[in-house]
């Protein structure tokens, strides 16, 4: 009996603690779930998407979703202001008709930076501006 109770106390405290540590992730999840994602649309179809999704290191999926014989190409931006005040190029990926999405890790800091999706053979081109 004596050890019955001793023992349940001791699984109220590992239940309390389980639940302020739950807590605490739930915060942090909440303050970095910064995803962002660039939607191509083109004669009313959706042509593909490109998404960051903010984890460690950074990735960037690039994923056609439409099956007519071009692919797309996604694009990373940063704005460089110094010396050219212009969005510079960091990294691209492309994905077609196979199976799976385009993907690449760039590690980004506290700077604006630019997602571009664009359809090949003319199948338009879409931006979206994000601050990390
Ligand atoms: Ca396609
Ligand atoms: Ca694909």
């Amino acid at each position: 009996m004596k050890r019955g109770k001793s023992l349940s106390r001791a699984g109220r405290i590992g239940l309390s603690l389980g639940t302020a540590s739950a807590l605490v992730v739930g915060f942090s999840g909440l303050a970095y779930a910064d995803d962002t994602t660039v939607t191509l649309n083109h004669g009313g179809h959706k042509m593909g998407y490109m998404k960051h999704e903010d984890e460690e290191p950074d990735s960037f999926k690039v994923c056609d979703t439409y099956a007519n014989g071009h692919g797309v190409t996604g694009s990373l931006y940063m704005w460089l202001v110094y010396p050219v005040n212009k969005w510079r190029k960091l990294d691209e990926v492309s994905d077609g008709g196979a199976a799976g999405c385009g993907k690449f890790e760039h590690d980004i800091n506290n700077n604006r930076y630019q997602l571009r999706i664009e359809g090949h053979g003319g199948t338009g081109i879409e931006l979206k501006n994000f601050t990390e």
